[in-house]
């Protein structure tokens, strides 16, 4: 019995080791990837023999570049076929210049207004208080006293003779008063066909003139006029570089002169160089001036003189004033309008003014007409004054 058990021990052990070895191979065979059991360690087998898909590498690398092609962002393009992208729809396409209105940019003029006139609307009947305070209103929004005391006895006239008593129908007549004293004034920028056209640039410190000979000068090309820029601001280098940027982004000419030159001659060479370059418009850039200072001033009415020498043609001075300041625009309008008779005000930075009612002093009480308005610092943002699209924003309430 013992002797059978050492026969069979040894027997047992040798099975055991043999199952378990046999268990392992098998394992180690089930966890391989399906199809590489018979490739592992073997050449690739050549395509079509034996039917058998083989994952070629070299085929991987032929193929990558092709889709790193595929705009992933573009969805519209990646959806059609490669041949049917035309090439013209997947250049970018420049989106056109939106203009800026009035009602848009003019929100803190537009608030303040409402702010001002909107205890009115409510009033059943605008007594005597109600009608001082309408004045008051128009006089903080920069209208001016003499205009809003004149537009306030005409619409008060209106109300007694149609019997409009409550403070909508009051606010409804101001609105077409206001309307009407603006309205019907030659707005329109002169430009002489075959001559040297000069439009000259004059105002205050830091108002905008040369942001907006800037705006024009894009303006002007865009409509098939060849403008040329005059550095007349010779004071500091800095400006003729800076009308040097606007000329360059604009495709403009320009003609500067030396720091500390005379402002006359760089325009009279700027006129010059219009004439034997074809260019039919000189916008003339002039230094920052405070309207008090008497050599300044007179400095200005001899650019005025030189620029309209042959072939030199002054066709428009347009005093710049920034719509910020306020009434104290008025004074310097009436001090330029004088020296070198303004053509027409450009009124720069309504955008961030509060007060819009200078349009209207400056319109009734100096004669000038508003021409041009700038609603911020970019290229676009000089439009055509619309009196009708300026009241409307204005009286609409934010
Ligand atoms: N928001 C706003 N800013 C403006 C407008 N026009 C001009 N500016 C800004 O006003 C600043 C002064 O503009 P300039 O064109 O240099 O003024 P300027 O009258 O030539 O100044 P000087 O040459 O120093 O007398 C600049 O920062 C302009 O970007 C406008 O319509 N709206
Ligand atoms: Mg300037």
């Amino acid at each position: 019995m013992n002797a059978l058990f050492i026969v069979l021990i040894p027997v047992f052990v040798v099975v055991l080791v043999a199952v378990i070895a046999f268990l392992i191979i098998r394992r180690q065979r089930v966890q391989l990837p399906p199809g590489t059991d018979a490739a592992v360690g073997a050449p690739p087998s050549s395509p079509g023999a034996g039917g058998t898909a083989v994952l070629d590498l070299t085929e991987v690398d032929t193929v990558e570049p092709s889709t790193i092609d595929v705009p992933l962002t573009d969805s519209t393009a990646s959806d059609l076929p490669v041949s049917d992208v035309p090439v013209s729809d997947v250049a970018v396409i420049e989106e056109p210049p939106v203009k800026p209105s009035f009602f848009d940019r003019l929100g803190k003029a537009r608030s303040a207004f409402s702010g001002y006139l909107g205890g009115l609307v409510g009033l059943g009947k605008v007594d005597d208080e109600a009608w001082e305070e309408l004045e008051e209103a128009l006089i903080r929004a920069d209208v001016g006293v003499q205009t809003s005391m004149s537009l306030l006895a005409d619409v008060r006239a209106e109300a007694k003779a149609v019997g409009a008593e409550d403070g909508s129908q009051v606010l409804e007549l101001l609105k077409a008063r206001m309307r009407s004293e603006i309205a019907d004034k030659d707005r329109s920028l002169t430009i002489d066909i075959g001559r040297t056209n000069v439009w000259l640039f004059v105002g205050v410190n830091g108002v905008g003139k040369t942001t907006t000979i800037g705006k024009l000068g894009k303006r002007l090309g865009d409509a098939g006029h060849r403008p040329l820029m005059a550095a007349g601001d010779t004071f500091r280098a800095a400006a003729a570089e800076q009308l040097t940027m606007w000329a360059e982004r604009s495709d403009a000419e320009i003609v500067r002169g030396v720091e500390g030159g005379d402002p006359s001659s760089v325009i009279f060479d700027g006129i010059q160089a219009a004439a034997a370059r074809d260019c039919d418009i000189v916008l003339a850039d002039t230094a920052g001036r405070l309207q008090n200072k008497t050599n300044l001033m007179d400095e200005l009415r001899k650019v005025r003189r030189v620029a309209n020498k042959e072939p030199g043609h002054v066709t428009e001075v347009l005093l710049v004033l920034d719509a910020t300041t306020g009434q104290n625009g008025m004074s310097q309008a009436a001090v330029f309008a004088e020296a070198v008779d303004v053509t027409g005000v450009v009124l720069t930075k309504l955008d961030g003014s509060a007060k819009g009612g200078i349009v209207f002093a400056i319109e009734s009480e100096l004669g000038i007409p508003v021409k041009l308005v700038g609603l911020g610092e970019g290229v676009d943002d000089l439009v055509d004054f619309d009196p009708d699209e300026f009241i409307d924003a204005l009286f609409e309430p934010t």
